[in-house]
């Protein structure tokens, strides 16, 4: 297979740059048109040599590998070139046959055909042959050895600590890709919505930073390849925007060059699963960003909804989807509408968009081992399409697990994406959603300082989603400002808003640089480097000394409560049972419900109380549902010098002004 790398071969600007320093943009025009003039010659070159206008070539081949015994054989390619009309595919070496005939795209720029891999074959390359009556063009298929099932593919669970962070903004590991020459100009720092130089290499220097804050699963911000040039169709402060965060995929098989390469991917999950830590994908199968070869030249008639000249735009009018009588065009435009009107929507009722989806999703976790995926956009995507691909990824891979975007603050919206019922005539499968109503309660009460009580009232509605303890709940995310940006936000609020988080039930989600109380009120600010990742950063927050009194403290209170998390089974896998409920304060319990035959070593229970009062309270509340014994010492693990003794069944807690204890026989 020629890479997408070598097709484009570095040219160099620098004559240009030292001559005229023309602003990014320009150089980047000036960088296109002298490629086209290249190009030009070199195919009038080729031209001069005998090469045929219509001698077939190969420009790239989707998956480019797969591993023996997997549930999906044969595997379907994707072949892109031209001149591959009426075209045949012949394999060369052992372990790999063509299955059926080869199919092409009208103007013969995509080729589809099916290949089997023999449970026996050999990892290593293989040669593709793709002839025409004009001649013959050569690409490489490799099969890989399939990865050991531990500790790869291991999906979350409740038990596990969860962290987001965006590639390009947590920690710049290796300055030499942070101005790539195939993308040359969109890297600045001093820019909101330029590349910063995060990359793949950074996340590997910082896993000890992360286990020692209690991580045990890094959902890191999508890597796929994204366009090399300025966005002129995405304008942000009225300029042009780059795709650093990653949703705009220019190539669904490729690592973004500024972020590092498959290799550096591997190296990181290996690296990772060595420290204990799990690696999240976030995948977006929606749509394309906005440059992809794609939207000019689709592989099948409809492999997009619409055309980039004539398509419906998204109206978000989201409620219509769960409507029984729903306004059916609003519901098309919802579902097929192009985000911002720009983002290309994928048809995934066309069945070779489906297949080739399916087939990517199953090659990230195949080729690199990795746990999980965050799925952007969840619901503007059928589940007709969500039930095939969640029977395929559970059949390659049965323990891992996918947690969906829905952004919604209301829990009958939010449960309605979830697997286990048939919802517009199929099950979806989803294992988890981002728990958005409990997010907009937490920050209510907690950065804003309003009733505590929204959160057990939001809690109340858990009845709604088919299993509840697998929602993945958070206080921050990379589209929202951050907790400490919110009017009324406090160090104090952001503590309690984490011994919440940390133990109610879910899988808790901490964004990074919230552990040191970052601040950014908007969707760029929120995006700001980690003080310390950089080059030539004045401090680095990855270490104590490095980091402010408040941070630090901070950073050692969500410290202890990961480590309590993981030290206390009830914190992670016990049933939630509420004990207490008034305006500002709150007390419930996590209780483990032994397994047939399961032997729970104490304690079995632990209770949290918080008071988000300005004021101390002094509450007392029924245990009666804990059994704990008369007379019993519960000590609070937050401060180890405070302890409730349990007197008729029944508990007395006093708390200082906006304060936790997590109360246990420890
Ligand atoms: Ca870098
Ligand atoms: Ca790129
Ligand atoms: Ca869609």
């Amino acid at each position: 297979m020629i890479s997408k790398g070598k097709a484009r071969k570095p040219f160099s600007q620098k004559s240009f740059e030292y001559k005229f320093a023309p602003a990014a943009p320009t150089r980047w025009l000036i960088a296109f048109v002298v490629r086209c003039t290249l190009l030009s010659f070199l195919f009038l070159l080729g031209a001069q040599f005998g090469m045929s206008q219509t001698t077939p070539t190969v420009l790239k081949v989707d998956p480019p590998s797969w591993w023996a015994g997997s549930s999906l054989n044969p595997v379907r390619l994707l072949i892109h070139g031209s001149n591959l009309r009426d075209a045949r595919v012949q394999t060369t070496g052992s372990g790999l046959r063509v299955v059926g005939a080869a199919k092409t795209n009208e103007r013969g720029t995509y080729l589809f055909v099916d290949i089997a891999i023999t449970p026996q074959a050999k990892p290593g390359t293989r040669q593709l042959r793709i002839t025409t009556p004009q001649g013959t063009a050569r690409a490489s298929f490799e099969i890989l050895p399939p990865l050991n099932r531990v500790p790869n593919f291991q999906g979350f669970s409740p038990a596990d600590v969860m962290y987001l962070l965006m590639i390009d903004r947590f920690s710049d590991g290796d300055p030499s890709n942070n101005d790539p020459p195939q993308s040359r100009g969109i890297y600045d720092r001093k820019n909101k919505f330029y590349y910063h130089g995060g990359d793949l290499q950074g996340v590997i220097d910082r896993l000890s930073y992360l286990k020692d804050l209690g991580v045990t699963a890094i959902w890191l911000t999508p890597w796929y390849d994204n366009y090399d040039h300025p966005n002129q169709i995405e304008l942000k402060e009225e300029k042009p925007s780059t795709g650093f965060h990653g949703y705009n995929p220019q190539d669904f098989y490729s690592v973004e060059e500024h972020f590092g390469s498959l290799a550096k991917l591997r190296e990181l999950v290996d690296t990772a699963h060595r420290s204990g830590i799990k690696i999240v994908q976030d995948e977006v199968v929606n749509h394309t960003g906005p440059y992809h070869p794609w939207v000019d030249d689709p592989p099948t008639p409809t492999w997009f909804n619409g055309t980039k000249a004539k398509h419906l735009k998204n109206v978000f009018q989201t409620w219509a989807l769960h409507d029984p009588r729903p306004v059916e065009e609003l519901k098309r435009e919802t579902m097929e509408g192009w985000f911002l009107d720009f983002l290309p929507d994928l048809n995934q009722k066309d069945p070779e968009v489906s297949r080739y989806l399916i087939q990517n999703t199953l090659w990230w976790i195949g080729a690199t081992g990795l746990d999980g995926i965050r799925m952007d956009t969840w619901q503007y995507v059928p589940n007709s399409f969500w039930h095939d691909w969640t029977r395929a990824l559970k059949r390659e891979f049965p323990k891992f697990t996918v947690v969906g975007e829905v952004k919604d603050g209301d829990v009958i919206h939010t449960s309605y994406f979830q697997g286990g019922h048939v919802r517009d005539g199929a099950d979806s499968g989803l294992d988890s959603l981002l728990d958005f109503p409990l997010f907009y309660s937490v920050r209510h009460a907690f950065a804003e300082g309003k009733k505590l009580d929204e959160v057990p009232k939001t809690l109340a509605k858990d009845y709604l989603y088919n299993s509840s303890d697998i929602l993945v709940t958070l206080l921050g995310g990379h589209d929202d400002g951050r907790f400490m940006s919110e009017k009324g936000a406090t160090i104090a609020g952001m503590k309690l808003a984490n011994a919440f988080l940390l133990t109610t039930r879910g899988v808790p989600q901490l964004y990074y640089g919230d552990e040191i109380a970052m601040t950014g009120a908007d969707e760029p600010t929120t995006r700001g480097d980690f003080p310390g990742g950089f080059p030539g950063d004045k401090r680095n927050a990855f270490s104590r000394e490095g980091r402010t009194k408040d941070e630090e403290d901070l950073f050692e209170y969500i410290r202890k409560l990961t480590h309590l998390r993981n030290e206390l089974e009830p914190l992670k896998r016990g049933e939630l049972i509420n004990l207490y409920v008034s305006d500002q304060q709150y007390a419930y319990a996590r209780k483990i419900r032994p397994k047939a035959g399961e032997v729970v070593f104490n304690p079995d229970s632990a209770i949290v109380v918080i008071n988000n009062d300005i004021k101390p309270a002094t509450i007392e509340f029924d245990v009666e549902p804990l059994r704990l014994s008369d007379g019993e010492d519960l000590r609070d693990q937050l401060n180890q010098r405070n302890y409730v003794k349990v007197k008729d069944r029944r508990l007395k807690v006093t708390l200082a002004p906006r304060s936790a204890a997590i109360f246990a026989n420890h």
